[in-house]
């Protein structure tokens, strides 16, 4: 995709999907009408990719497998200006995306959301201890102004695409945000919702063994 075919004030969600085939209709159907949906699988074995295009979305396929892979496939094959990034668990509203996009035209270089649960219990300790230990980390010693990974995010794409490639697996976010305190963005969050994932299962931190991959992966990246 070269510059000169970038669609100028558009907007792409990307939707990185790993077996969502039960949760992305719903997810779908709350993305914004002008808004391109654009699901990048990799190694689902369910119904993902069919399901995806049924609902309206482009579906770009990836190799390499990982969040971070998949995110940063999805946001290269975009060709909008802008390039938001979602769960397509539906875990967040992507109701809530034309406030981040809102705070990108505004000023920001990346607008991030902080998630704040609608009922108790989803989600684990475990995930909630260490994205609170990360986020003051990257208060502390990266000077950013987050409580959160940024799980959802919007950016320009020129933007995103200006750091490189970064990390494949779930590392991505926090890479992300590594890079973005380095090259001296200016970073805004604001809370969103997060809600029960409306089915399918986990792939992070929903087990013990997902947090802790994650958990390795996020100190690789800080390290
Ligand atoms: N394409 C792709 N998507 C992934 C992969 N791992 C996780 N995801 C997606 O990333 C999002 C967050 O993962 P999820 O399982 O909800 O993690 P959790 O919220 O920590 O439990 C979901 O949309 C997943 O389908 C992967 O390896 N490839
Ligand atoms: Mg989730």
């Amino acid at each position: 995709m070269t510059e000169s075919h970038i669609e100028q004030n558009a907007v792409t969600v990307v939707i990185p999907c790993r077996d969502e085939a039960e949760a992305l209709p719903g997810v779908l159907a709350a993305i914004p009408a002008e808004y391109h949906a654009l699901v990048v699988d990799n190694g689902s074995t369910d119904d993902t990719a069919a399901v995806a295009r049924a609902h309206g979305a482009t579906v770009v396929g990836e190799e390499r497998p990982g969040y971070g892979a998949a995110v940063q496939a999805g946001i290269t094959a975009a060709g909008t200006e802008f390039v938001a990034v979602l769960d397509g668990d539906g875990s967040m509203d992507p109701a809530e995306l034309p406030g981040l996009v809102e705070l990108v035209r505004a000023g920001a270089d990346l607008a991030v959301g902080r998630r704040r649960p609608t009922e108790a219990g989803i989600w684990p300790w475990h995930a909630r201890l260490g994205n609170q230990v990360i986020a003051h980390r990257l208060r502390s010693t990266y000077g950013l102004p987050v409580h959160d990974i940024a799980a959802m995010r919007v950016a320009r794409r020129a933007t995103m695409l200006s750091l490189g490639p970064l990390h494949q697996r779930s590392g991505y976010p926090l890479a992300l945000l590594v890079g973005a305190a380095g090259a001296g963005w200016r970073v805004v969050e604001r809370d969103i919702a997060y809600r029960p994932r409306a089915g399918g299962t986990s792939k992070v931190s929903g087990s013990a063994l997902g947090t802790l991959r994650a958990t390795k992966d996020f100190l690789a990246v800080l390290r």
